[in-house]
């Protein structure tokens, strides 16, 4: 039978490989009453996030895939090393609030939106800190959020699964809550939420979502599909939460 991801058709999640049955894998809930403040967790330095230009996008049977290629970084908030941008996507439901991975004591969101980074320093293929995951919960709301317009004008040139097209110009800045709102996140170290979810990951998640306009959000499932025949919409492209209740640290306004 189609379960609601084929990524999970050819292998349900329960039969997931490599690490996925490990104990530090994404996502998780957040239960805030068991965060700690972590006075070392300062806002990052977003070097890049300003520069408007065009991107590369890509339907990669999972999600809507915006290629980064380098071109910003993050330094600062406790992480190790800078971490250059590789690539953007969103994971998203069947037109409710349960598409987000993480939730915030038990609260999903309508969508999250992953903007992955990878050490620039060289490390061990395996290293827990390869990647860093700025995580964005989305709410739908009724106004329109300009800054995800070029991204959601792209959708309908990549219906089709591994299907390419270009963003127009853009920035990754107007994508973003205000920076007066990026104080406060949590951090834990967990997992890529896709097979083979290699505990690899350090993951800050946003407590300010960021908004959009209800029809910009339907517009990712009606206009992406899984399959070539255009006949599975994409969308419930969430993996649940592992477990509950981790205690990442938190950074609050000083
Ligand atoms: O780019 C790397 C790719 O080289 C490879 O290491 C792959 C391993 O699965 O993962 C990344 S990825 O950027 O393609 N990517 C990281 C984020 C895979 C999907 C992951 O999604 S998530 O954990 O942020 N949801
Ligand atoms: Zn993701």
């Amino acid at each position: 039978i189609q379960t609601k991801d084929p990524r999970s058709s050819c292998l349900g999640p329960e039969k997931w490989p490599g690490a996925c049955k490990e104990n530090q894998q994404s996502p998780i809930n957040i239960v805030t009453a068991r965060t700690k403040v972590n006075p070392r967790l300062t806002p990052f330095i977003l070097v890049g996030y300003d520069q408007k230009q065009q991107w590369p996008i890509k339907n990669n049977q999972h999600t809507v895939e915006m290629t980064l290629g380098g071109g910003a970084c993050i330094i600062g908030g406790d992480l190790p090393a800078r971490y250059e941008a590789v690539q953007l996507h969103l994971h998203w439901s069947n037109g409710n609030d349960n598409g987000s991975e993480h939730s915030i004591d038990g609260r999903h969101f309508a969508m999250e939106m992953h903007i992955v980074h990878k050490k620039l320093t060289s490390s061990k293929e395996d290293s827990k800190d390869k990647f860093a995951v700025l995580a964005f919960m989305i709410e739908v709301g009724d106004k329109v959020n300009k800054g995800f317009q070029p991204l959601v004008e792209a959708l309908p040139s990549i219906s089709k699964p591994h299907s390419t097209s270009t963003v127009r110009e853009s920035s990754l800045q107007d994508m973003l809550p205000p920076s007066t709102k990026m104080y406060t996140y949590f951090r834990y170290n967990g997992s890529l939420t896709t097979p083979n979810c290699d505990e690899t990951v350090i993951w800050t998640v946003y407590k300010q979502p960021i908004k959009i306009h209800k029809n910009q959000f339907l517009e990712f499932s009606k206009n992406l599909y899984y399959d070539e025949d255009q006949k599975l919409n994409m969308k419930d492209n969430v993996r649940a939460p592992a477990a509950a209740g981790k205690t990442p640290g938190v950074q609050v306004p000083c």
